[in-house]
């Protein structure tokens, strides 16, 4: 090795002593550079939807899980931070096929991929068994559309729905069938949770207004020819049919309605009050009357927006989407209020919060149905669903917040 100075050496010396004969000090070394603060921890966050995206409903299954979607989306686009840490939400969609064994190994599915929360299931056959998966497991579940009101009768803490149900579905139904002169009814559903339920419902509520039960038929959620029970209802001479049940079936049961000449009205509930009706049931269509949970489209307070965000990337909206979007909001917001993503920690957040959602107010009763729970009835007029009237709840509208909910049991 050299033992002559190195010339960098030789040159800072002689720099140093050239200032110091000028009376000057050798600049400060330059100071050790500060750390750049290191960015937040990122997560992901599973959320679970489950609905039948392939058979009869996949149209409505596919709605629901576009609505949870966008709402992902738009609190993805956020940055929100949880604990400290930046959250992206990741969407966990599951086709249950509406069947109800599919829905518990759907649910066992989204268990072990150890999701936060689910949206769903679409149908209450699906929901009411898969319930008892997540409770057994801590997850909180927000059905979008199930009405059967067995669902929150099991008293599972995390079990919540964003719209009426079919207690208070199948009165509405009952009762305007009565008032407006059904005197004898005749009765169809699909042996559904669902249709079966709120069939029973609105047999109550008729009755009990003083109509007469003429005949009671059943078919299934996958049928499309009813041909055989509509010759049996016609001969018992109905002024109006109720059908329990989904469009799928709706609308071919109107169309062979029509075609057997049965001149009796048609009412259906939330099942058939779609698009996808008018569109199978032809001209059939016109002047059946049909109830939905919640407010008309164009009345909910978050619509606009909504609506146009919706259409421009999906297309049409067919029921649930915005209850889909307001479930996973929900959901969503009780973690960021909890400031957790762990289900017993914002569990308790989720079963009172007070938020408006694009519905309307979202709070849920002890039970864990929605508070604020209207109805409306609608006809098809010139091949399109209207609103004939709106009962029950709160204006959405209004800005009196609904009280929070008592603890579940
Ligand atoms: N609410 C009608 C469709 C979903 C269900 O089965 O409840």
């Amino acid at each position: 090795m050299s033992r002559r100075p190195a010339l960098g050496v030789i040159l800072s010396f002689a720099f140093a002593f050239i200032l110091a004969a000028c009376g000057k000090e050798a600049p400060p070394p330059p100071a050790p550079k500060a750390e750049a603060p290191k960015p937040p921890p990122e997560i992901t966050v599973k959320i679970g939807q489950a609905s039948p995206l392939t058979g009869p409903q996949a149209h409505l299954g596919k709605d629901n899980d576009n609505g949870a979607r966008l709402a992902i989306e738009e609190m993805n686009a956020k940055g929100l931070m949880i604990a400290g840490a930046k959250v992206k939400f990741e969407l966990m969609s599951e086709d249950d096929q509406a069947d109800p064994k599919t829905g518990t190994i759907v649910a066992q599915k989204m268990v072990d991929a150890k999701v936060a929360g689910v949206i769903g299931h679409l149908n209450s056959g699906t929901t009411i068994p898969a319930s008892k998966i997540y409770n057994d497991a801590g997850i909180p579940q927000v059905s979008p559309s199930a009405t059967n009101p067995k669902y929150t009768e099991q008293g599972y803490k995390g079990a919540f729905r964003v719209m009426a149900n079919d207690v208070q579905q199948g009165k509405v139904l009952g009762e305007y069938a009565v008032k407006t002169g059904a005197k004898r009814i005749a009765i169809i559903d699909d042996r559904t949770a669902y249709g079966q339920g709120l069939a029973d419902e609105f047999e109550k509520a008729a009755k009990a207004g003083g109509a007469n039960v003429v005949g009671r038929e059943f078919t299934s959620d996958k049928a499309t020819d009813f041909r055989s029970i509509l010759t049996s209802v016609k001969a018992k001479k109905p002024d109006l049919v109720f059908y329990g049940g989904m469009d799928g079936q709706a609308g071919p049961m109107a169309a062979q309605m029509k075609s057997l000449g049965i001149k009796a009205r048609f009412l259906g509930g939330d099942g058939a009050q779609s698009a996808e009706f008018i569109k199978l049931a032809g001209p059939a269509a016109e002047g059946v009357i049909a109830s939905s949970p919640g407010l008309p489209l164009d009345k909910m307070p978050g619509s606009k927006g909504f609506t146009e965000k919706f259409t421009s990337k999906y297309g049409p909206i067919q029921i649930y989407a915005p209850y889909a979007y307001d479930a996973t909001m929900t959901l969503i917001e009780a973690m960021v209020k909890a400031d957790s993503v762990v289900p017993a920690k914002y569990l308790p957040v989720l079963a009172k919060i007070t938020r408006q959602g694009v519905t309307g107010p979202v709070a849920f009763d002890e039970k864990g149905d929605l508070r604020n729970s209207p109805i409306t009835l609608y006809v098809v007029k010139e091949g399109k669903w209207d609103a004939l009237e709106t009962v029950g709840g709160e204006a959405a509208a209004s800005a009196a917040a609904p009280a929070p909910a008592p603890d579940k049991k």
